[in-house]
């Protein structure tokens, strides 16, 4: 019973949540007592009805109110640079003091990123970057090196260093999960990879149905399949569901990037042996304290600043490519042992 009323607050909140973050927009006066009163802060996610997405307005939403200032929440319909363009001129025209945009491609945004620019608005990037000229820094969840890296020492461990794998990613545009899998294919030329084959990247558009069936044509095309790595929390899930509605436990290994919420059953059901992430409440939160600071003038962007971003302690501005970034912690390891602690966090 208990389990049964938890689960309703769940949903009822996702419900609730869900509806407040459609492509209609959210704008809601903070009720903080903070310095920032009346200045206009948006984020822009890659697309609705994403609970990792949603979590991470709740964390920028968080910030702001900290701060004082006005929230504005906006996401297109579908993961594309043309819906973001849309809305990105919207937020021009309503004249916001600073954008932290999850990109849904590294380059198409830049001109209209440019216009905000152009027009004082502070923009940066969270979560999927977009390229150095398009924003002033990015803020980064963890280190994509390490991120890649893990994923493909994780699932070696899970299938003993021998057989096919795959990928299911979100877009093929999305310059976050292009980065991971980068890097998953440099580790795959490390020694001791010798015997296991990447023999796909699926996309599955962070839509569940699309993931859903390109987790299905994975398993139709490559029968010999050992693992599945999905480095998207929409992925991940919707491949946890395939597997399990097929009673895959324990054949066809699952790890990626997943939501602990949206995980728990494919962690302690045999599925999933383990799964990564980073706090998604906490790089919302993350964004809004440097979207603050960069509209307060305390910082440029530039390589070296510091800044106090609120109960995250401070954070300095580092190098990041072509460009500058603020990092954030490593990514956590998740599995049965440790999912009860965090199903209901995020
Ligand atoms: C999905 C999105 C998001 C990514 C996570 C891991 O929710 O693609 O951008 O960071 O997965």
């Amino acid at each position: 019973m208990k389990k049964f009323l938890a689960m309703c607050i769940t949903v009822g909140l996702a419900l609730t949540m869900l509806a407040a973050c459609g492509d209609q927009e959210t704008d809601q006066a903070a009720d903080g007592k903070g310095s920032d009163g009346g200045k206009k802060y948006a984020m822009v996610f890659k697309n609705t009805g994403n609970p990792y997405g949603e979590k991470m307005m709740e964390g920028f939403e968080e910030a702001i109110k900290e701060i004082g200032g006005e929230v504005i929440l906006r996401s297109p319909d579908q993961p594309t640079a043309e819906g973001q363009i849309q809305i990105i001129e919207q937020l021009i025209t309503q004249q916001v003091d600073a954008i932290a945009i999850a990109g849904n491609d590294e380059d198409a945004l830049q001109p209209v990123l440019k216009k905000a620019m152009d027009a004082g608005i502070k923009v940066i990037s969270v979560d999927s970057a977009v390229n150095s000229e398009s924003r002033i820094l990015h803020v980064n969840q963890a280190d994509p090196e390490r991120i890649g890296r893990s994923q493909i020492q994780a699932v070696s461990e899970m299938i003993g260093g021998e057989g096919q794998i795959a990928v299911l990613s979100a877009t093929s545009q999305a310059t976050n999960q292009n980065i991971w899998i980068e890097w998953m294919k440099k580790e795959l030329e490390e020694p001791g990879y010798e015997n296991i084959e990447l023999v796909k990247v699926a996309y599955g558009d962070d839509l569940r149905d699309k993931s859903t069936s390109e987790a299905e044509a994975l398993l139709l095309q490559f029968p010999d399949l050992k693992a599945i790595i999905a480095p998207t929390t929409v992925g991940i899930a919707a491949a946890g569901k395939v597997l399990t509605d097929k009673g895959l436990a324990g054949e066809i290994a699952l790890t990626g990037l997943g939501l602990p919420s949206e995980m728990a059953t494919y962690l302690t059901n045999g599925v999933s042996p383990a799964m990564f992430l980073w706090n998604p409440i906490d790089v919302g939160y993350a964004a809004g304290m440097t979207a603050h600071v960069l509209v307060e003038g305390e910082i440029t962007g530039a390589l070296g600043d510091t800044y106090n971003a609120g109960r995250l302690g401070e954070k300095e501005v580092v190098e990041d490519g072509e460009g500058t970034q603020v990092m954030l912690g490593d990514p956590f390891r998740f599995d049965a042992d440790n999912i009860d602690e965090w199903k209901e966090v995020y």
